[in-house]
């Protein structure tokens, strides 16, 4: 099969167009195509609180692999992973799963609105962070959270959460506008009642624009080389 490149003897502007024309396709073709879930190499965060802050049990982030004291109330974490990347979902009310050794599948906080900050071991393009809390309608002052705000880099965006009737954990769906790349995101959660518990949070991300334009942009580089077209090679960024 012959190559649209080759059927007519076209000028390498007109090659240069099509390269470009190529490359908005590809832009635009993205976002649907290919949000795939990111995992970080660690988060950091203060501890989650307990019994020394009036709660019932200790609500830690006691498996968490990093540095920091996982068995001291608001203690800075950093360096690891623990509860809230481990794939673990609670289905049930914090009273029901959490303990006093600190090892239940939520992470809760009281008195303070906790930022949590994810770091990756490349830059992304984020597009989506699910976080799954429980919901618990006030029982024990626990309650959904009332909003979360996501940063990356200078851009930040909050969004409200609206608590349903029931009181069963579920997961709230953060989608994110354009823009939001880095290598790190940070997810602060803003408490509605005294007391938040999360047990998961998922971030998805989608190709970096300039990845697809640098793809978009070779493809339409190798059709010029084949037909001879040009003899130099200047560097991609002269040909924009
Ligand atoms: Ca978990
Ligand atoms: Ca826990
Ligand atoms: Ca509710």
């Amino acid at each position: 099969m012959r190559s649209f490149l080759t059927l007519t003897p076209t000028p390498p502007l007109h090659l240069t167009r099509h390269a470009a024309a190529l490359a908005l396709a590809a832009l635009t073709a993205l976002p649907s195509l290919a949000q795939t879930v990111v995992a970080p190499t660690s988060y950091d965060m203060p501890n989650g609180y307990g019994r020394a802050h009036d709660g019932s049990f200790n609500y830690w982030d006691k498996a968490y692999t990093g540095s920091g004291n996982t068995s001291l109330d608001f203690a800075p974490l950093s360096g690891g992973l623990g509860d809230l990347t481990d794939g673990v979902v609670a289905t049930d009310r914090w009273d029901r799963v959490e303990n006093l050794e600190g090892t239940g599948p939520y992470v809760g906080w009281a008195l303070i609105d906790p930022v949590i900050t994810f770091h990756f071991a490349t830059t992304h393009s984020f597009s989506q962070v699910v976080v799954w809390h429980d919901d618990a309608n006030g029982y024990g002052n626990v309650a959904t959270p009332q909003a979360f705000t996501v940063t990356v880099g200078g851009r930040s965006q909050r969004f409200e959460i609206t608590d349903p009737a029931g009181d069963a954990p579920f997961a709230s769906t953060l989608t994110l506008g354009p823009g939001f790349t880095g290598d790190t995101l940070s997810l602060q959660v803003h408490r509605f009642d005294t007391a938040t518990m999360l047990s998961e949070v998922q971030i998805s991300a989608v190709p970096e624009p300039a990845t697809a334009l640098l793809w978009a942009a070779g493809v339409g580089w190798f059709g010029l080389r084949r037909r001879g077209g040009m003899r130099s090679t200047p560097p991609l960024e002269t040909r924009a």
